[in-house]
């Protein structure tokens, strides 16, 4: 092959793959923005009125109606932060007890239709979801810090103040591997440099996107006409020595290959999408 029509074939490549990367990026950031406004509606029509202006049905009507806005998400819910000294009254006033995350059996067991979730242990807190988007209605009354990836995330965001991303995991009730956004939501309102333990003690619960990583890419993609030319693979990179592979079946490791970089607003997380040309020339 002339080297010519391979440097157009780089080139080609290049381009394609950067622009299916810039456009996940974009979806993701347009449904961040909004993520963080519906932080701040449960701010001041939950937490900011008396009585609060939302209850389970208006949040689901809402996010339901809104749903277009938040392009790439599963789902939107929000979990209240309770302290274990407030747990009795809140379980009554909820007609519900704080249940756990389930384990891998019991999803098993679940999935056959035996068993529920348990309730929680007792612990210093707990952060049950209270409203959500009807798609994901199977997460409330779930203590959302008694999953190691959403409890990381619930720690993160509310110390530092902005939207913050899991690493992959299996979502629940999904066979995918996907990713939760969070944003705290806060009792006042504080500045950009408001410390972390001003924040922490602020915190009055926590407002939540999953991201159902390989169906939401494939539809993105699939509005593309060239899913013919290329194959995609997206990868979350933050440990570079094991990368977790988010999107995409097994990559054939011959011909080019064009690595370009994905920005999802959490600096603590890398992501790449690698792209390789489906046939030889
Ligand atoms: N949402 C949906 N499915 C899940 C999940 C989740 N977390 N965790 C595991 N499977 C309410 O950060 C607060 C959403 C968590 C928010």
């Amino acid at each position: 092959l002339s080297e010519d029509i391979i440097l157009r074939r780089k080139e080609t490549l290049g381009s394609m793959c950067d622009e299916r990367a810039r456009m996940l990026q974009d979806q993701f950031n347009v449904s961040m923005n909004h993520v963080h406004a519906l932080a701040l509606l449960v701010s001041t029509f939950h937490h900011g009125k008396q009585p609060s202006a939302i209850d389970q049905k208006t949040f689901e009507d809402y996010t339901e109606r809104t749903a277009f806005e938040r392009p790439l998400t599963s789902g939107v819910a929000y979990a209240l932060r309770v302290r274990h000294l407030e747990r009795e009254k809140f379980e009554q006033q909820q007609g519900w007890a704080i249940k756990k995350m389930e384990t891998e059996d019991q999803t098993l067991a679940q999935d056959c239709n035996l068993e529920n979730f348990s309730t929680s242990p007792v612990q210093e807190e707990y952060a049950p979801v209270i409203f959500s988007q009807k798609t994901v209605s199977h997460i409330v009354s779930i203590d959302m810090m008694s999953g190691k990836e959403d409890r990381e995330n619930i720690l993160r965001a509310r110390a530092s103040g902005k939207g913050v991303l899991t690493s992959p995991f299996k979502l629940l009730k999904s066979n995918h591997l996907g990713v939760v956004l969070t944003f705290a939501v806060y009792n006042t309102h504080l500045p950009p440099d408001a410390m972390p333990e001003q924040r922490i003690n602020a915190t009055v619960g926590y407002l939540g996107a999953s991201y159902d990583v390989p169906s939401l890419v494939a539809k993105l993609l699939h509005q593309l006409a060239s899913k013919q030319t290329i194959v995609v693979n997206v990868y979350d990179t933050t440990n570079k020595l094991a990368p977790i592979k988010m999107y995409g079946t097994d990559e054939i490791a011959t011909g080019l290959l064009h690595i370009s970089n994905l920005d999802f607003g959490d600096p603590t997380r890398k992501h790449e999408m690698h792209c390789r040309f489906k046939h030889k020339p």
